[in-house]
């Protein structure tokens, strides 16, 4: 295929004619973005055997993918930060030398697209030529990442026009690293079960990603370009890349407020950010409204606010768990022009999950290809099943959700996967607490993520996974911008999965984590007569939340998701200091002194800490 004439680059068809020569493809494609080349990549899909279509009534222009069984996940262990010194990458990330790893990456890729196709896909990460965005360029030999790269990001000709002659872009290179000899049958997901890579070069800001064609590691706008790249580009230039959903809050008086929240991975970001209040907060006026699910790329504005963009165009949610009582919005979000990977097949031709609605069909074919009943022993879908949606059809998309100049943000919010210590919400004394709270924030890992449940992983910002550089001098940046902004938005930690002694969830969570988010709003916006001191931060009192259509939780269960037991607190300062001891070589002075803050005030307080002298 000939070079269209929109790519007035030199510098990039220089860099595509040299990868060619390095991944030897049988063709080049260079992708236009189009809804008939996407159509034609799907059908070449359906003919591949690599998607199967599904019912065009049930689900219209939708896809079923299945993976192969050793290609499921993000493969942490497999991603390397290759900064020119190891120490900038830090203790938390994988390292090697950039220059012994190009040598593998060479050898690996040497002729690793032969007999396939190779796509040139130019996407912006944000809104095509807004200041916030980042244009990159992928490479691969994987149609099922052309066609989920077109809804995840703005993809296509316009990109070249916003590129011109000398734009920056981040070259990104993905090979599923399975070439194919002559005659050689192709299988329906290509990869390589031996050998993966996912690196990034921060200085030079590119990426390569070898041997897996599966979410994170081979749609390479997410989380290399978005997160791990983007960091440093935040971290050099003044700004944040963040893992965080955005969404915007509408009081009764029409007052509109944007928060972004981080939360490590499996603790119901998406649905927090689709959430529906509950119906007592409905009928007063109040409305939640989507910007975005999973990333933020937040600058600070001329006003001294701080301003968020959704850098995606689409959401690569975990389907197992959504369902019309989860998150109503996400399931009308999959409606149609979906792509699904790794969930079960219907025997009507629509798809199936875990925890979706009503009884589990008599029989279905499972992310395996295999034959599946309520009676089997393994689930019907992979616990890191995926749709992929493009999110303008969420019905709770923001009007602002595209905004060039994104939304300015209110308050922060981190939270965890918690059974004990973390309290339903509290609120940092100030900017630093904030950044101690969120650096030391942890997550119980899930049978799902993990395969072993109830271990805390330390997950600093949510962003453990997904920082380009030291986690210690991630801290530190995030406290200089605190200090060139005249008025930062206010910080919160919250934890949602409390349990009691029996096990059980204290708070019912969901649609009742709204209660929470009003009190949030209500303090980020100065309301300093709601709520009292803690050893730990600021917390709302019992009657600083409306309870109404959920009486029956008592003024008791509140107490009891607020608690802050001591002993709990001391393992925790304990795990924390493990972290800090092995970031210690760039860790910021002000979180050894918070900590030292935040032990003499709990020195202080009883063994049991509970909201005592609680107003009624
Ligand atoms: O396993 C993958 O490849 C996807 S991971 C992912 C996808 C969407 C949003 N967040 C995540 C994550 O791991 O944080
Ligand atoms: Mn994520």
């Amino acid at each position: 295929m000939t070079i269209p004439s929109s790519v007035k680059h030199a510098k990039a068809k220089a860099w595509v004619d040299k990868m060619a020569a390095l991944l030897e493809p049988d063709q080049i494609h260079w992708c236009d973005g189009s809804r008939e080349e996407y159509d034609a990549m799907c059908q070449t899909l359906v003919e591949a055997g690599t998607f199967i279509p599904l019912d065009p009534e049930k689900r219209p222009n939708s896809f079923l993918a299945r993976s192969d069984p050793s290609d499921v996940a993000r493969v942490e262990d497999r991603t390397f930060i290759c900064s020119q010194n190891k120490s900038d990458a830090g203790p938390t990330n994988n390292w090697m030398d950039p220059v012994r790893m190009k040598g593998i990456l060479r050898d690996v890729a040497r002729g690793a697209m032969k007999g396939r196709t190779l796509y040139v896909i130019p996407f912006s990460m944000g809104p095509l030529g807004s200041d916030i965005a980042q244009i990159g360029i992928e490479l691969t030999d994987s149609p099922y990442v052309v066609v989920n790269m077109k809804i995840m990001t703005r993809m296509g000709e316009a990109v070249w026009d916003v590129l011109g002659e000398d734009g920056r872009f981040v070259p990104c290179v993905h090979t599923v690293g399975a070439p194919l000899e002559p005659g050689q049958e192709d299988v329906p997901w290509p990869c390589n079960p031996e050998t993966k890579y996912i690196v990034h070069f921060p200085e030079e800001r590119s990426i390569w990603s070898y041997g897996s064609g599966y979410g994170g590691n081979a749609l390479l706008g997410k989380k290399c370009l978005a997160l791990r790249i983007a960091s440093t580009m935040a971290r050099d230039e003044g700004w944040l890349a963040e893992h965080m959903l955005i969404m915007g809050v509408q009081e009764p008086d029409g007052e509109k407020s944007y928060v972004a929240a981080a939360f490590p991975s499996a603790c119901g970001k998406t649905n927090f950010a689709m959430i529906v209040p509950p119906r007592a907060y409905r009928e007063k006026g109040w409305k939640v409204t989507t910007v975005g699910d999973d990333i933020a790329w937040i600058k600070p504005g001329e006003d001294g606010r701080l301003y968020a963009i959704n850098p995606e165009a689409g959401y690569f949610g975990v389907a197992p768990g959504t369902s019309r009582a989860s998150n109503p919005s996400a399931m009308d979000t999959i409606r149609e022009n979906c792509i699904f990977t790794n969930v079960a097949l219907t025997d009507d031709g629509d798809v199936w999950w875990e925890g979706m609605d009503g009884d589990p069909p008599a029989h279905a074919i499972d992310w395996r290809g295999n034959d599946w009943t309520p009676a089997s022993d393994t689930p019907a879908a992979h616990p890191n099943a995926r749709f992929t949606a493009p999110a303008a059809q969420n019905p709770v998309a923001d009007e602002a959700w595209e905004d060039p100049n994104g939304v300015p943000i209110r308050a922060f919010i981190f939270g965890g996967r918690r059974s004990d210590t973390i309290p339903l919400v509290f609120q940092a004394f100030n900017w630093v607490y904030g950044v101690y709270a969120a650096a030391t924030m942890g997550s119980e890992t899930t049978a799902a993520a993990f395969g072993k449940q109830g271990v805390v992983r330390r997950d600093p910002f949510a962003m453990l996974p997904f920082a380009g550089y030291h986690m210690g001098s991630y801290f530190n940046h995030w406290l200089s911008l605190g200090r060139k902004i005249p008025n930062p938005p206010r910080i919160f930690g919250v934890n949602w999965f409390r349990r009691d002694k029996d096990g059980k969830f204290v708070w019912p969570g969901f649609s009742e984590n709204m209660r929470i988010l009003e009190w949030i709003l209500k303090r980020s916006k100065g309301g300093r007569g709601s709520g009292v001191e803690s050893p730990i931060g600021w917390m709302p009192t019992y009657r600083d939340i409306d309870w109404e259509g959920l009486e029956h939780f008592t003024r008791e269960d509140f107490h009891a998701a607020m608690a802050i037991d001591k002993p709990d607190w001391d393992k925790e300062l304990l795990e924390a200091d493990a972290l800090f001891i092995r970031l210690y070589d760039r860790i910021p002075k002000e979180m050894i002194a918070i900590r030292t803050l935040l032990l003499s005030g709990l020195w202080r307080s009883p063994e049991h800490w509970e909201l005592t002298g609680d107003p009624t």
